[in-house]
Formats: structure tokens, C-alpha cells, sequence
């Protein structure tokens, strides 16, 4: 069947409903990196450089989160969003595992808004488009089956992922600064969807409690998890020999789909993440990922460099632009 080769930009301006001013770090408010200008800024130099179209995400029902989310989590993020007034923040006690997911007003309407993009892009994908980027914002890859942290109440990638996987065989690629436990985890036993992740070194970078070689998968998912964590020192050289090798790993599994988990904080310039990349290395990403030739939905995740998260977002973006 013909397939289309530009890229799809899956964007809703719901995003802007989720905006928490603080977060908490040692029992202190701090600023919040996780903006709404993130999303913003990306979308301005998207169009700015002329990359891809711009398409609205079609709602999908609830049984697709309910899937990969405890349906008491999901309905205690729409009911807490629901009780508080514009500007209020709750830090729930329970169903989170950090300090750092914020629930306001909008954080249910963003979040399903964000998954929303992600399934609309999978179903695009679906329907034979080449490759689709979903601006999902919040991020997703830290929300476990019932949990959320570090920015992410809904697992956007994991959503889809398992949406594709109705159809086919998926391989979870994360490239995110910070090892993505939520996906990690909901994927763990399986041996149909393939999880592998490049991150900072959890022994001195969030999130601490995973990220490490020796997490293969449990049961059936044995060896359907592979984690590469780096020295924060790592620069383009050794990241794109790593890259390689993650690649060669997804190449064996053989998957009819591909999902990334697209974070940009481990730019060298990033204010929370920074490995020593530069700008040029997420062009030599896009390339080497697209030379797979799979259908990829590219999920945003991090990214906290508000000057050059557009740029980054395009040289990678390109390298798919075919
Ligand atoms: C979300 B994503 C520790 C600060 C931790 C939370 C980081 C969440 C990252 N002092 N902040 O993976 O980009
Ligand atoms: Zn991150």
C-alpha cells in the first residue's frame, strides 16, 4: 500500500491546561521545568523550518488507558484534577512515587489530551503513514500501572504501544535523558513489546530505582528489556556506538513497529539532564533510527532547554522527513 512520506505532527493546545508553577526537590518548592512554553516552542520552529503537518488529535475512548493504567488511578487523577480551583496544587499521598508530579485543575484534561495524540498517531501509523510525531505533552514514560512521577501522569508511549501491539510486534526505543521506569515496568513480563532505553546512570540520576543492566524482564519478558545507562560525561561519539548497538537489538526482534520515546534533556545545554551532546547528534539519531525503515511514532517526552528544544526537535524530525 502507498505510503505517505512527510511527517505528521499530532498537536492539541489542551497541553496549556496542565501548568504547575513549582515542584518539590528536598521538601522545597522549586521551579518547574516541565513548561507549557516547551510544547510552544517546539510547534514555532516546526513551522518556522516548515517540518511536517499540523493535525488535530481525535479523542479515543478510555479502555485504551485503561489498559495499561489501574482504572482507580486514572479516575483518582480526573476527580482530584476536578476538585481544585484554577491555580491550586495538590502533591496526592498516594498513586505517586515522587515529588515531582503536580496535580492542578487541567492535569487530567492534559494528560488525556497528550494520550489522545499518542493513540491518534498510532492509528495513523496504522493506516500506513511512514512516521508520526506525537507532541504529547505532559510526558508519559515515568507513569507506572498505577502511579505517577517525574512530570508524567498518563504513559503515552506505553498506551500506544500497546495499542499497536494488537497488530503486530512493537519495539519501545527511549531515548529520553531519564530511564523510563513506567514503561519499563508495564512491558516487564511481556515478550511481544521490546523496551530498550539509553539514560543517564540511575546510581546518581533520577529516577534512582531503575535503569540497570542487569534488568532483563521477568517470565516471558525475559530478555525483552534492555537498559544502557551512561556516564553523565558521554558525548556524541560514544552515544551513537551505543545507539548502534540498541539498534542492532531491535533489528533481531524483527518488530512492525517502532515507538520512541523522544526526550531531548540529554542535551549538553539542558538546566536538569545535560549528557555532553550537541546539536548535530540528534540529526545523526533521526538518521540512524530511520535506517531501520519501520513505521515510527515518535512520542515526545523531556526536554527542558527552552532556547533550543525547537531546533532539537527539527534536526531529528528531519532525518524521518524523507
Ligand atoms: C521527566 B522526563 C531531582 C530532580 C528530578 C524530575 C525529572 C523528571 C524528568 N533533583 N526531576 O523524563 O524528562
Ligand atoms: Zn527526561
Amino acid at each position: 500500500m502507498h505510503q505517505e512520506a512527510a511527517v505528521n505532527i499530532i498537536y492539541s493546545s489542551d497541553h496549556l491546561l496542565h501548568d504547575p508553577q513549582f515542584e518539590i526537590n528536598d521538601g522545597l518548592p522549586v521551579d518547574h521545568a516541565e513548561k507549557v512554553e516547551r510544547a510552544e516552542t517546539i510547534m514555532a520552529s516546526l513551522k518556522v523550518e516548515g517540518v511536517g503537518r499540523k493535525v488535530p488529535p481525535r479523542r479515543f475512548p478510555l479502555r485504551h488507558t485503561y489498559a495499561i493504567h489501574d482504572k482507580a488511578y486514572v479516575d483518582f487523577v480526573r476527580t482530584r484534577s476536578d476538585q481544585l480551583a484554577l491555580g491550586e496544587v495538590l502533591y496526592p499521598s498516594f498513586y505517586i512515587t515522587d515529588t515531582y508530579a503536580p496535580v492542578t485543575s487541567g492535569s487530567y484534561l492534559a494528560s488525556r489530551s497528550a494520550v489522545d495524540c499518542a493513540l491518534t498517531g498510532a492509528s495513523m501509523i496504522l493506516g500506513n503513514q511512514r512516521t508520526v510525531y506525537s507532541l504529547c505533552r505532559p510526558p508519559g514514560h515515568h507513569a507506572a500501572h498505577s502511579s505517577m512521577g517525574g512530570y508524567c501522569y498518563f504513559n503515552n508511549a506505553a498506551i500506544a504501544s500497546n495499542y499497536l501491539s494488537a497488530h503486530g510486534k512493537v519495539a519501545v526505543l527511549d531515548i529520553d535523558y531519564h530511564h523510563g521506569n513506567g514503561t519499563q515496568e508495564v512491558f516487564y513480563d511481556r515478550n511481544d513489546v521490546l523496551y530498550v532505553s539509553l539514560h543517564a546512570d540511575p546510581d546518581t540520576n533520577y529516577p534512582y530505582i531503575s535503569g540497570r543492566v542487569g534488568e532483563r524482564g521477568s517470565g516471558a519478558g525475559f530478555g525483552y528489556t534492555y537498559n544502557y545507562p551512561l556516564s553523565k560525561n558521554t558525548g556524541n561519539g560514544i552515544y551513537l556506538r551505543v545507539l548502534q548497538d540498541a539498534l542492532e537489538v531491535i533489528k533481531k526482534f524483527s518488530p512492525d513497529y517502532l515507538v520512541i520515546s523522544a526526550g531531548f534533556d540529554t542535551f549538553n545545554l539542558d538546566p536538569i539532564g545535560g549528557l555532553r551532546l550537541t546539536e548535530s547528534v540528534y540529526a545523526q539519531c533521526g538518521q540512524l533510527i530511520a535506517g531501520l525503515e519501520l513505521p515510527t511514532l515518535i512520542i515526545q517526552e523531556g526536554g527542558y532547554n527552552l532556547e533550543h528544544l525547537g531546533g532539537l526537535v527539527v534536526g531529528f524530525l528531519r532525518a524521518f522527513d524523507l
